[in-house]
């Protein structure tokens, strides 16, 4: 049995799971929008991820004998300076959710709810993946500005990380998609 105050941390998480895979969608249609196919494909295909998290707490809660509730959600924002712009604010988002996730991980302690922190550090090994990600497409970004050939470079390895594919040169050492 959940207790109340670990089972309304869950249900929050749930909520931001669920924010996260409409913000990455919102993002991809943005990106699409501007002709960037390659990031368009990466951010649905990271948008599908997160929604497998957000499934993932929903079916613990219910295994866990207790009703998830899904909360009212933000609007995600649709409009950006700039690609980089957009990527800035993936990485930003990704901290705060290891920040979330820390604090749910730490509730889970203090109640002595160990089978939910055992469950969690699922989560604790899929952010330190998810950060490192985003600082990694950012890193890239910087290095090669907006402009010119190397968009488009980027752009295209972005679409093959969307396929599963191995990045051709600026992902090289980089994180993984499916990580
Ligand atoms: Fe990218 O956040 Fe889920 O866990």
């Amino acid at each position: 049995m959940l207790k109340p105050k670990v089972l309304e941390k869950l249900n929050e998480q749930i909520g931001r799971e669920l924010y996260s895979s409409h913000l990455y969608l919102q993002m991809s249609g943005w990106c699409a929008a501007q002709g960037l196919d390659g990031c368009a494909a990466f951010l649905r295909t990271h948008s599908q991820e997160e929604m497998s998290h957000m499934l993932r707490l929903f079916d613990y809660v219910q295994q866990s004998d207790a009703q998830p509730l899904i909360p009212a959600l933000d609007q995600p924002p649709h409009e950006f300076e700039s690609v980089k712009d957009l990527f800035r604010q993936v990485h930003e988002h990704e901290k705060s959710i290891t920040g979330w996730i820390n604090e749910l991980v730490q509730t889970t302690f203090e109640a002595q709810d160990y089978f939910t922190f055992n469950f969690l550090q699922w989560y604790v090994a899929e952010q330190h993946e998810e950060e490192a990600l985003a600082r990694t497409i950012l890193d890239r970004l910087e290095l090669i500005g907006l402009e010119g050939r190397g968009l488009y470079f980027f752009d295209a390895d972005l679409g093959r990380l969307a396929r599963g594919e191995k990045p051709e040169s600026l992902f090289s050492g980089g994180g993984d998609q499916n990580a």
